[in-house]
């Protein structure tokens, strides 16, 4: 077993990269390109481009250690029917889940909206999951996959923050994971949302995990 060490907040984090995965949460053009489902729900979805960089290096960065990398997308069905009534009639969408927008049905499988920005799709031998949920655990084989394969650490990235991103990460650390979120590799339709999850995942001693930059990643002994 080969253990490397990241200095991260609160404290390093200890990780073995053979039973460590990589959640890129949500990468998708739905959230982070005009015309999509954040974009209805009123937001500026100009901040959420800028990681993708990033989140490319960071892919790299474990894919060259030989990690496993799961990619999700937050998208239902072509009929609507694993999506709450409460989730697609809540608020005042100029566009509702499954409407026609201009990248396609918004937030629906097989859309463009629901694919992968350019340049982070999954590479042969990664896991791609389809939620229909905040939580990739949620409805989805994505436990019962870091089962087998023996994962015991993650990784996470992607979109947004507070939401999908934390959501699951609190999926993970009851299930038992240990978390350290890229702090650079993750953003938010709301820059004070993305600092307080931040702080909040970190506080009373990792309650909810690790973060640490992707500089910090790249320095790892
Ligand atoms: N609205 C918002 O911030 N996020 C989502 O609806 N989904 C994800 O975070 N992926």
């Amino acid at each position: 077993m080969t253990v490397s060490r990241i200095e991260a907040a609160p404290f390093a984090w200890e990780f073995d990269p053979s039973r460590t995965a990589l959640v890129c949460i949500d990468m998708q053009r739905d959230f982070v390109e005009p015309g999509g489902f954040g974009e209805t729900l009123g937001n500026n979805v100009a901040l959420l481009g800028a990681i993708v960089p990033t989140v490319h290096a960071l892919l790299e960065w474990c894919r060259a250690r030989g990690m496993l990398v799961v990619h999700t997308r937050e998208a239902h069905r072509a009929d609507l029917s694993d999506c709450p009534p409460a989730k697609r009639l809540r608020g005042n969408p100029r566009l509702r889940i499954g409407d026609a927008g201009p990248m396609g049905r918004i937030l629906i499988d097989g859309e463009a909206g629901a694919a992968f920005v350019p340049g982070l799709a999954p590479v042969a031998g990664e896991i791609e999951i389809v939620k229909p949920g905040k939580g990739a655990f949620y409805a989805t084989a994505l436990g019962d996959i870091l089962r087998l394969k023996g994962i015991t650490h993650l990784l996470f990235a992607g979109v947004t923050t507070e939401v999908c991103v934390q959501t699951t990460m609190r999926e993970a650390n009851d299930r038992g994971y240990e978390c350290l979120l890229v702090e650079d590799a993750t953003e938010s339709y709301f820059p004070e949302f993305k600092r307080a999850t931040i702080e909040m995942i970190r506080a009373q001693g990792a309650i909810v995990g690790w973060t640490a930059p992707f500089a910090a990643l790249c320095a790892a002994a």
